[in-house]
């Protein structure tokens, strides 16, 4: 199939999902185009120089596919016993959103336009029949812009989490929101949650499917090398992790706060990997808590999975969520995943079987545990078993990048 894919470049978690979709599928063999503002955080390993940027036709070069194919196959550690095919050279492509300055425009980027024209310009020249736009706003919108010109192709919209729960449900955006979902040849959301929580959101009744995210167990997997777990922590500390935005929504600054709890009892360290609007909060409650020299900041990671590998617990106290790769790669790593109990993380954690759940602002009882763990290695270790079971055997890329490409079958023989 030839496909189109739109979502946002930030460090966040639908366009990395997206990002990861997006290899898998050319790995399977589809041709694949990724549409964004700039290259999408773990395209290429985060290739930082803007690629492919004309839609000209010039073939991109040489080293750019050297590392498309290299970090396809390193994601999905394929080794020599496996029979999957390696991806066809020219089946992942890259295209930034064109754009035109104009002295009229006060705001000179429109991204929901240059999309929805980037978009048709594709779809027209690579006969693209399938669009799926990761996150209603703006991508969505802009896919159901580009086919009302007149072009040929199916959308397919998949739901995250905010783009509902925070988004789509502001005045700002309610009717756009609702109109992108209903006007989608299909729907999926990466969680029941956010399915049912979408449904009763915007009174609408269609069908939405669920295909949770997944992890690469080869690539998030615990690093037992006492060297790497060295150069983070002494080895008596407990490491524990934040892998975030820094948004509101994931109250980061309550981590510190159970940090401090933590780091008061036992000897511990705190990292907190990603960047946002709250990690300066967070320094400064590490700093008049007293435990700054007890914490490592690290601004957002390509290769996360070499922190998640030596980390003994993850802490996730957000306010809402919809199905978290933090988690899943946490629980491949052998992270031990402390969550709050809101939006699809349920689906993945049972607690006290494969992580633990407590309310978002219960920073007192996931401290506690946390506390009680580390002094009980049996019980870590159940834990750890556990949560790796849950995700090698149910979260797997190969199983729910193929239900993807079911739902883009279906419809496109649907619309045939
Ligand atoms: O940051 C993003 O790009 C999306 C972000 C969000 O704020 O909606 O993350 C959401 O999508 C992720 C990928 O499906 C999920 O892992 C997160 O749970 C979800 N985050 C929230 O709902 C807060």
């Amino acid at each position: 199939m030839r496909i189109a894919i739109l979502c946002h470049s930030s460090a966040g978690g639908s366009g990395i999902l997206a990002t990861e979709l997006a290899m898998g599928l050319s790995l399977e063999g589809h041709d694949v185009h990724v549409i964004g503002e700039r290259p999408p955080f773990r395209m290429a390993g985060g290739a930082p120089e803007p690629i492919y940027r004309d839609l000209g036709d010039s073939p991109p070069t040489q080293s750019f596919w050297g590392q498309v194919v290299a970090t396809v196959r390193k994601s999905f550690a394929i080794r020599p016993r496996l029979s999957k095919p390696a991806p066809r050279p020219g089946s992942l492509h890259f295209h930034e959103l064109l754009a035109f300055e104009y002295p009229l425009f006060e705001q000179s980027s429109f991204p929901t336009l240059r999309a929805a024209n980037t978009l048709a310009t594709l779809i027209d020249k690579y006969k693209i029949e399938v669009v799926n736009a990761h996150y209603v706003i703006p991508h969505a919108t802009s896919a159901l812009l580009a086919r009302d010109s007149g072009l040929d192709c199916r959308i397919i919209t998949t739901l995250h989490g905010t783009d509902v729960t925070r988004v789509g449900r502001d005045p700002a955006f309610f009717f756009t929101t609702k109109h992108a979902i209903n006007a989608s040849d299909s729907v999926t959301a990466v969680c029941q949650y956010l399915a049912d929580e979408t449904r009763s959101t915007f009174g609408i009744s269609r069908p939405i499917s669920v295909i949770p995210n997944w992890v690469d167990c080869g690539r998030f997997k615990r690093n037992p090398d006492p060297k790497v777990r060295a150069q983070y922590a002494q080895p008596e500390e407990q490491i524990l992790v934040h892998v975030s935005n820094f948004r509101p929504v994931k109250r980061s600054v309550e981590v510190v706060k159970i940090f401090a709890e933590i780091a008061a009892k036992i000897p511990a360290r705190l990292i907190l990997v990603g960047e946002g609007p709250e990690k300066k909060a967070c320094i400064d409650l590490a700093i008049s808590l007293g435990v700054f020299g007890r914490l490592l900041s690290i601004g957002p990671m390509a290769n996360v999975e070499m922190i998640m590998g030596i980390a003994d617990f993850l802490l996730l106290p957000s306010e809402m969520e919809g199905f978290p790769l933090v988690l899943l790669e946490g629980m491949a790593a052998g992270a031990i995943c402390v969550a709050s109990n809101v939006g699809g993380i349920a689906e993945l954690v049972s607690n006290n079987e494969n992580g633990l759940l407590f309310r978002p602002e219960d920073g007192s009882g996931m401290a506690d545990s946390i506390l009680g763990i580390s002094r009980d290695k049996p019980r870590a270790e159940a834990l750890r078993a556990n949560a790796l079971r849950t995700v090698a055997t149910q979260y797997t890329p190969e199983r729910l990048i193929g239900q993807y490409s079911t739902a883009y079958a279906a419809l496109c023989r649907a619309g045939a």
